[in-house]
């Protein structure tokens, strides 16, 4: 298991008598063997919530090896569970480190801003400092872009941080290589823009969470880098202040705001209470609310004459009680980093029960306080408590709300405290359980609060079509998976 040769991104969960890893430990002695440790990281996710038990873990070269696999799989009924960067929130799967060099990671791009990238564990930070270099930019940007991979967030159909102004990966990725649960592969790795022959498969696959397929090759379009970035983060008063400030900025920053994030004072007060390097809280006095947001322009002077008119007017019409501008790259790194570090924070205060949801915007502080006031009222809320803190954060942009519920441990009695009331609740505001992280393991069985009955009967015929044996990420993604 020795990452260094890492070109690909499937891993295998076999049964435990896999006869594929008596084969490869016994047959030739230049592949490394690896014990029960080795596969610890493997098999546990990011936030140590869920444990896997795969006694083998397979890092397939190209796609050629990872369609021989599969069909090994498939003919032996092998389950198979594809991996990324293993910073999925939702169990759905747990990968190898990457160490793969950026010079080939893409194929092909050109004026149209479009990359080819094989899927051999590149990051979206690799992709976006590759393309960079040529004026061009990754369209998804979120926290962990340092380590999932490219193919990991196609499967998840990763959101991210400047989803308002780039827009989902339904619409970003223009082809996918696919190799199917049976070792056939599929080569839709298109470059056209636009290509009305028949079904589009590929939107298919993307979020589909290694249900149907393992994604091998992605091309994707990559919109011109902005010459200009600033960074600006308030404090405000109220959550109705958050809620009121978003169309105003919208309607004076127009095209070029690209980030549109809130985070409660309690998120604020984790990452100080965990302070990691480049964080630190710019405001003297603590606020109840924070939004932070982007603009990326093609001409500085432009932008910085458009914003400072808006920040002036925020100020004096007190539509913010504060507020602070990054004057420099620095600045921007660590303006960002209070919004970006909530997860870890949160992960380093204790275990966390963490929820992704899509609602109407009005409801999500609402949401956030009920929570609040039902553990106090039960005595489970404090120091010491059942959990310590419930946050509130994410992309107001998008009408998505994180929260994260940071307990001493998971345990069933907490998850019993949370779910379903946190389901229920979000279904009757006709919300969705997940905005964007996806269902894994976690969720499996809860789509029906999002989806109706008709809708997941096709969704699991769909899984029969691709997956007829059933081994592709079992127990995951589909009710009866
Ligand atoms: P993994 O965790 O390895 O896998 C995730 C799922 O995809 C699993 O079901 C796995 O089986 C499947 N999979 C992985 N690779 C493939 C493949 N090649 N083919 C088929 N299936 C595959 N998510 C957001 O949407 N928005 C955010 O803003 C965001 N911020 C985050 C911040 C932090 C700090 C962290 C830790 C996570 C964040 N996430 C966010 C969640 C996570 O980063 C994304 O879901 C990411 O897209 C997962 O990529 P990965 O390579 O780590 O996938
Ligand atoms: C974020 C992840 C948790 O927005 O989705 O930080
Ligand atoms: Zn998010």
């Amino acid at each position: 298991l020795n990452a260094d040769h890492v070109t690909s991104i499937a891993s295998l969960l076999s049964t435990p008598s896999s006869s594929l890893l008596t084969t490869i430990s016994t047959s030739d002695s230049s592949i490394p063997t690896a014990d029960a440790s080795d596969l610890e990281s493997f098999n546990t996710d990011w936030m140590n919530k869920y444990k896997g038990q795969s006694p083998l873990i397979v890092k397939p070269k190209s796609t050629k090896e990872v369609a021989d696999v599969v069909k090994y799989c498939y003919e032996h009924g092998i389950a198979v569970v594809p991996q990324g960067g293993n910073t999925g929130l939702v169990g759905g799967g747990v990968p190898p480190k990457s160490t793969k060099e950026v010079a080939d990671v893409v194929k092909y791009c050109y004026e149209l801003g479009i990359a080819v990238v094989p899927q051999g564990g590149n990051t979206g930070l690799m992709l976006d400092n590759h393309v960079g270099e040529k004026g061009y930019m990754m369209p998804l940007d979120l926290g962990a872009k340092g380590s999932c991979h490219i193919g990991g967030n196609v499967a998840t159909n990763a959101g991210g941080l400047r989803f308002l102004r780039y827009g989902s990966l339904h619409g970003n990725v223009l082809g996918l290589e696919v190799v199917l649960p049976d070792g056939r592969i599929l080569d839709g790795l298109s470059t056209l823009r636009k290509d009305n022959t028949g079904f589009d498969l590929k939107q298919l696959f993307i979020g589909s969470e290694g249900s149907i397929g393992l994604i091998t090759g992605v091309s994707i379009v990559t919109p011109r880098r902005p010459a200009a970035f600033n960074v600006s983060v308030f404090g405000l008063n109220s959550f109705e202040a958050v809620q009121k400030l978003f169309p105003k900025v919208k309607a004076s920053l127009g095209e070029i705001l690209s980030a549109f994030e809130f985070f409660d004072a309690h998120a604020m007060s984790l990452v100080k209470g965990h302070a990691t390097a480049g964080v630190k809280d710019p405001f003297e006095a603590a606020h109840p609310f924070y939004v932070l947001i982007e603009t990326g322009g093609s001409n500085k002077d432009h932008d910085d004459e458009k914003l400072s008119a808006l920040l002036e007017e925020l100020i004096e019409d007190e539509w913010v009680d504060d507020g602070v501008l990054a004057e420099n790259t620095t600045q921007i790194s660590q303006l960002w980093a209070l919004r970006e570090s909530i997860p870890e924070a949160a992960g380093k205060a204790g275990r966390v029960y963490k929820y992704d949801l899509s609602m109407p915007v009005e409801k999500m502080n609402e949401l956030v306080e009920e929570m609040r006031s039902r553990f106090e009222s039960k005595g489970i809320l404090g120091a010491d408590k059942m959990f310590s803190s419930v946050v509130g954060y994410g992309h107001i942009g998008d009408g998505n709300l994180h929260i994260n519920i940071v307990a001493k441990e998971y345990s069933d009695e907490a998850e019993r405290e949370i779910e379903p009331f946190i389901y229920e609740w979000t279904s009757n505001v006709n919300g969705s359980i997940s905005a964007e992280h996806g269902l894994g393991r976690m969720k499996a069985e809860k789509i029906g609060y999002s989806k109706s009955d008709e809708s997941v009967r096709i969704m699991q015929d769909l899984k029969k079509l691709f997956d007829p044996k059933g081994i592709f990420n079992p127990h995951k993604y589909l009710p009866g998976a």
